[in-house]
């Protein structure tokens, strides 16, 4: 099959497991220290498919100040039924002969520098899902930072997409909404600390077993904000 082919049908398995977005990168590009994941296995799988899954609106628009219930329990559904895309995805690629490695949805392999074996948000911006926003989440034209990722690392040679050219240009909407006052004009002078402590904070108070918070997620509707 060729790499479109194979691209499309790896794409349409996706969709029918719930996955809204799709985006093909080589990861060749990428800078080898900015992953936790040997070198070596790197070279043997080049290349990156990325799978995103719409949130569901009803849900984060319950949401105001603060993480609710209902988010915490989608946030964990959402992370399980990305990790089933992966192995989905990771079982069609070697029956047809070829490697597959589901990276985890979120899980920390660095805990002192808040790290996974990959940022998903750059495996989907260089796949072309969408742009890093001020929010400092990956921001996908249709359904802004509405969206979960995971990422399928593949030899199996794909149809490589496009880095989306996209921006927030003149939207602000996360800046105010932001209890920690984390998110700033440039995406580069994101507060992470502060972000971390109040999700920690919430964590606390809320009972709520993970650092959560949609409040930016819930903010960012992409072009439908701006
Ligand atoms: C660890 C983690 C966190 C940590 C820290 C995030 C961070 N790195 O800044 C905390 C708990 C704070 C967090 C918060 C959130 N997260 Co988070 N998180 C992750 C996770 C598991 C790993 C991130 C990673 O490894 N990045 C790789 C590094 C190299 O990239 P980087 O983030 O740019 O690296 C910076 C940090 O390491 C930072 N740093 C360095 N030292 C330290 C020390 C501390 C204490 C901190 C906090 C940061 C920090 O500096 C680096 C350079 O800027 C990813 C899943 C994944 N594997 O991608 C999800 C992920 C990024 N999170 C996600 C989400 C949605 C959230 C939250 C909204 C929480 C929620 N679900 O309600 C908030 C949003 C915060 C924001 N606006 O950015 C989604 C993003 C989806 C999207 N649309 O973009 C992801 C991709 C999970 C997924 N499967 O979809 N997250
Ligand atoms: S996750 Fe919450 S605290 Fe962190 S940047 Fe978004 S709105 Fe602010
Ligand atoms: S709400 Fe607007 S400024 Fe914030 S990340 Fe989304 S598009 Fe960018």
């Amino acid at each position: 099959m060729s790499e479109h082919q194979n691209a499309e049908r790896i794409k349409n398995l996706s969709h029918q497991q719930g996955g809204s977005l799709f985006g093909a990168a080589d990861l060749r590009s990428f800078k080898k220290e900015e992953m936790l994941l040997p070198p070596s296995l790197l070279d043997r799988l080049p290349y990156a498919i990325s799978v995103g899954y719409h949130l569901s609106d009803a849900i984060l628009e319950e949401i105001e100040n603060q993480p609710t219930p209902l988010y915490f329990h989608h946030y964990q559904r959402v992370n399980i039924l990305l990790d089933t895309i992966g192995l989905i995805v990771t079982s069609t690629i070697q029956d047809l002969g070829y490697q597959a490695m589901p990276i985890p949805a979120s899980q920390l392999v660095d805990w002192k520098n808040q790290r996974g074996h990959l940022s998903h948000k750059h495996v989907a911006r260089a796949a072309g899902v969408g742009w890093i926003g001020r929010n400092n989440l990956l921001v996908n034209q249709r359904f802004g930072s509405r969206i979960r990722l995971i990422t399928i690392l593949t030899d199996l040679p794909l149809k490589i997409d496009s880095p989306s050219l996209n921006h927030c240009g003149t939207c602000h909407h996360c800046l105010s909404v932001c209890p920690a006052g984390a998110i700033k004009e440039r995406q580069e002078d994101f507060d992470h600390l502060r972000c971390y402590e109040q999700l920690r904070t919430f964590a606390k108070t809320l009972h709520f077993s993970h650092n959560i918070c949609g409040v930016c997620v819930k903010a960012c509707r992409g072009t439908k904000t701006a």
